[in-house]
């Protein structure tokens, strides 16, 4: 059986996240979500963080889920995972339940990254049997793109953005998997939205091989970067000879004066870090496994 109907098979005709929502068109999130959900057999039950996902999918009072779901605040969707799976667990023990129960928890990048990561440290640190799965859209796409943890450098967002005063977001984007890594969980994985294969596999290996708490990096589409930053950052790796090298003048000419200091920021970056930057942008592939 190929791997697409595997998918199809686990979801026992009824798909997890089903019609009914009112994500954009176009939107990366619900085929995040049914991939991730899909490669899990058996029984699950969601948590999820305020944001797109959870605010687009059940507009009261109606629901998207076909699955077991459990709204959370924004900050908190770890601790209750943490707090639903011991309550499965103390079932279990007594016999109450003889059930498996796969239990997932969804959040963006704003409730990981930022306010999330303290209940996702928690939660990783303690071990708890959870699919922890982090969609990064690379900002807080709910309430009109404001730029988080995740953003990459010199991404446009309306709380870092281009134009006469700026040059985009002006830091670096929070490595969260090798925060992640740092907890000493066995098993972390980055994932890009466009290989649901890949990411099948990440979501298998730690259901079936572990069963401990999986980090999912979900890359989509997100805020846009300011070309003339790009440029810059070409400028910057470029060796110069010191015949090319002109007079910088005095004062900024008029109406450029963001520029200098997106340059003074520039100039500190080593090149190795300007290289991984440039390759690791908005829509990027890239993808890492630590064990
Ligand atoms: C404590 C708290 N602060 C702010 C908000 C408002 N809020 C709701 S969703 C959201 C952004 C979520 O961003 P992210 O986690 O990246 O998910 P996305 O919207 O991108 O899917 C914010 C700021 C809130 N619900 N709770
Ligand atoms: S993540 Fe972006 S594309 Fe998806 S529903 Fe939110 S705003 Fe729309
Ligand atoms: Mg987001």
């Amino acid at each position: 059986m190929s791997r697409l109907k595997l998918l199809a098979a686990n979801e026992q005709g009824v798909p997890p996240l089903g019609a009914g929502h009112s994500l954009c068109q176009g939107c990366g999130i619900p085929i995040v979500v049914r991939t991730v959900l899909d490669a899990i057999p058996g029984k699950k039950v969601v948590i999820s963080a305020t944001g797109c996902l959870e605010v687009a999918t059940t507009r009261f009072p109606t629901t998207a889920w076909n699955v077991p779901w459990v709204h959370v605040a924004f900050e908190n969707a770890a601790a209750v995972a943490s707090g639903v799976e011991s309550g499965y667990r103390a079932l279990r023990r007594r016999h109450r339940l003889d059930e498996d129960i796969t239990f997932v928890a969804f959040a963006g990048d704003g409730g990981t990254y930022d306010i999330g990561m303290q209940a996702l440290s928690g939660a990783l640190e303690r071990g708890h049997r959870f699919v922890f799965c982090c969609y990064d859209n690379e900002a807080y796409m709910n309430t009109g793109v404001q730029r988080s943890g995740a953003t990459p450098f010199g991404a446009s967002t309306t709380t870092s953005p281009s134009g006469e005063v700026g040059l985009g977001k002006l830091q670096e984007r929070k490595d969260m998997t090798a925060i992640a890594v740092a907890h000493h969980v066995p098993y972390v994985a980055q994932a890009a939205a466009s290989h649901w294969y890949d990411r099948r596999d990440a979501v298998l290996a730690a259901v079936r091989g572990r069963r401990r708490p999986v980090p999912a990096d979900v890359r989509a589409a997100g805020a846009r970067a300011d070309r003339r930053l790009a440029a810059r950052a070409e400028a910057v790796q470029a060796p110069v000879r010191p015949e090319e090298r002109r007079p910088r003048p005095s004062r900024p000419a008029p109406g450029r004066r963001g520029l200098g200091a997106a340059a003074r920021a520039l100039r500190v970056v080593p090149r190795s870090r300007t290289s991984e930057r440039s390759r690791s942008g908005s829509g990027g592939l890239s993808r890492r496994m630590a064990a």
